[in-house]
């Protein structure tokens, strides 16, 4: 037997049992050392798991293809396990614990003959800081250990973090066949346990990321009185050196790391205006003694979406990518051994191969050469906007909470809810174009509350409940908005320029928060004045921006009628606040003389 890297009898106890079921070759205790990931990196290496990519220009970088039928989150393998069906709700799969441990035990069962078993140690959220929670993750993936060193802090430090508590998250995934019609992701919110079978794609199988920090945690949240939140937090610098932070949630692959790394347009910067990074995707939320939510991101790198990020678009995101990175399912250019995605620049390589692993040349093949959800797994502290605060344990606090999606039309740049409870009404019914970071079809609108429909561990009514209830508590909870820069012309063009110039907009946001500009209240909330959009710099019409901020009648009671349709899901588990904000927004529109 080898040696532990724990007394902790909770912990023995739930690996021998594992242990027992998979039947591992041989077992190693990640301890996070640089000495142990180097050799495991070569064994990856050895057996091509991943590829070493060209060390002078991208020093620690490996590529890692993975199976063409596993490149996304999979929502109808992923399942809320808990004892009664209506604690999951109707936005989950449900099975019951016994029936999914069942069926799990099956097909862990000696999963891991002739394969190694590493059981990986990590924290969530800085090591020590109150916010932060303990979870173990056994795997048969190299893979998964090389990204849960970047994600997440691995190794002794957590244990001994630990110590003889029971009270971590204990995740089992393997690989198994990569039988898709045997993929699971179970998640048993009251045994504070993963299991994860027939996958070895991203937040199917890193399981700190959308299983422990989202499903388990929002979970947890709402029995210990915090938020898991899926939003990206940044800190923005005004020229008199104070930061002010901001929480945003969108979808997956809506733009959250652009935010989150966004770099202000030139004449900002002049002035002396920057944008802090504190995370991308994952927030963690407390009420403190003063009132006020602060969050920590309990990650420690970003796994974001690779096409289309550049150093225009996302200069921060690829800065980030330039050490000590894994890429996942981009183009392999085989003239220098460095990767490529569509849009990384004007130049594709002609000699690669695609993520199938297929011969590729950028410049003839109609087909792409990186997939669509190919990613990138980097260390935040690379990114040149990290914060000075990102780790600190007693987190940032929040002056404002974004809420947003991919809309054609319907919602304008940005709004402002009239108070909390309208606020979480407006998270409650944000909707969003779906994307490729899920396997499913592209492209239709569904309803995403507060981005978190794919993540939420628990009745979704009972969450908005908690969401109001949170508010509630906090004597001065944060501000919250609505924006959208996705909206479009007859012609399907964009309207606003996005990128770093949504810094105007959350300006904007700074501004209402500090009370230092008027707005106009409308059917839906407050939106901003024309003239109070800073648009210096841009070549942008006053009638694009007027159009950018009007309401449509029509297609708003399309969206009413899209929403009554949603909560009707919820029966007696909708908060009656929602309903009664969704009958003053109806009033409202009703009132529109458009
Ligand atoms: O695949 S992940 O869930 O980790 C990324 C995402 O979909 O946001
Ligand atoms: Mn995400």
């Amino acid at each position: 037997m080898v040696q532990a890297l724990t007394k902790n009898s909770n912990v023995l106890k739930w690996v021998d049992e594992v242990i027992i079921m998979t039947n591992p070759k041989n077992v190693v205790w990640i301890d996070g050392s640089e000495e142990q990931l180097k050799s495991l990196r070569k064994n990856a290496c050895e057996t091509g798991e991943i590829i070493e990519l060209n060390q002078e220009k991208y020093p620690g970088c490996y590529y890692h293809r993975s199976n063409p039928n596993d490149v996304a989150r999979m929502e109808d393998r992923t399942f809320i396990c808990c004892s009664k069906e209506e604690n999951a709700g109707p936005t989950n799969n449900w099975m019951s614990p016994e029936n999914a441990y069942e069926l799990g035990r099956d097909i862990f069962n000696s999963c891991m003959v002739n394969r190694t078993m590493y059981i990986i140690p990590y924290s969530m959220g800085p090591v020590g800081s109150p916010f932060s929670k303990i979870g173990i993750e056994i795997t048969d993936s190299i893979y998964v250990v090389l990204n849960m060193n970047i994600m997440t802090r691995i190794g002794q430090e957590s244990l001994d973090e630990l110590g003889d508590s029971s009270d971590f998250v204990r995740g089992v995934h393997s690989k198994c066949n990569l039988d898709e019609n045997k993929r699971y992701i179970f998640h048993f919110p009251e045994d504070n346990t993963i299991w994860s079978c027939n996958s070895a794609y991203g937040g199917n199988v890193l399981l700190g990321k959308k299983c422990f920090a989202l499903r388990i945690a929002s979970y947890q949240g709402f029995k210990e009185d915090w938020m898991a939140e899926h939003m990206l937090i940044l800190g923005i610098e005004n020229p008199k050196g104070e930061v002010k932070y901001i929480s945003a949630a969108f979808p997956s692959a809506c733009g959250k790391t652009n935010l989150a790394m966004l770099i202000p347009p030139e004449g900002y910067r002049k002035k002396g205006y920057k944008v802090w990074t504190v995370g991308d995707d994952i927030a963690w939320l407390r009420i403190k003694e003063d009132g006020r939510l602060w969050a920590i991101n309990p990650e420690a790198g970003f796994f974001g979406v690779a096409p289309g990020t550049n150093e225009k678009s996302n200069y921060n995101a690829m800065m980030s990518t330039k050490k000590d990175t894994i890429f996942t399912n981009v183009a392999l250019n085989l003239d220098d051994n460095t990767v490529w995605w569509e849009k990384f620049d004007d130049n594709p390589p002609e000699n690669a191969l695609d993520w199938r692993g297929n011969p590729w040349n950028g410049r003839t093949s109609t087909e792409k050469g990186a997939h669509p959800n190919s990613r990138f797994t980097a260390p935040a502290k690379n990114c040149p906007s990290i914060s000075p605060n990102w780790e600190a344990p007693e987190g940032v606090p929040i002056s404002a909470i974004i809420f947003g999606g991919r809309r054609r039309k319907t919602a304008p740049l940005v709004y402002q809810s009239r108070d909390w409870q309208h606020g979480v009404f407006v998270g409650a019914t944000m909707a969003s174009e779906t994307t490729a970071a899920s396997s499913g079809k592209v492209g239709v609108i569904r309803r995403d509350p507060m981005a978190m429909l794919p993540f939420c561990g628990y009745n979704m009514g009972d969450y908005f409940g908690h969401w109001l209830d949170m508010g509630k508590k906090a004597c001065n909870p944060p501000k919250i908005f609505h924006v959208n820069w996705f909206r479009t012309n007859d012609n399907g063009e964009f309207l606003w320029p996005g990128f770093g110039e949504n810094f105007r907009v959350l300006e904007w946001i700074i501004d209402r928060c500090e009370d230092l500009v008027d707005a106009e209240e409308l059917a839906i909330g407050y939106i901003p004045k024309v003239n109070d959009i800073n648009v210096e710099g841009l070549n942008i019409s006053n009638e694009k921006l007027e159009s950018l901020l009007t309401l449509d009648k029509e297609s708003w009671a399309e969206d009413i009628k899209s929403i009554e349709g949603f909560f009707g899901k919820f029966g007696d588990k909708l908060p009656k606040e929602l309903n009664d904000e969704l009958n003053i927004l109806k009033n409202n529109i009703n009132n529109l003389n458009n």
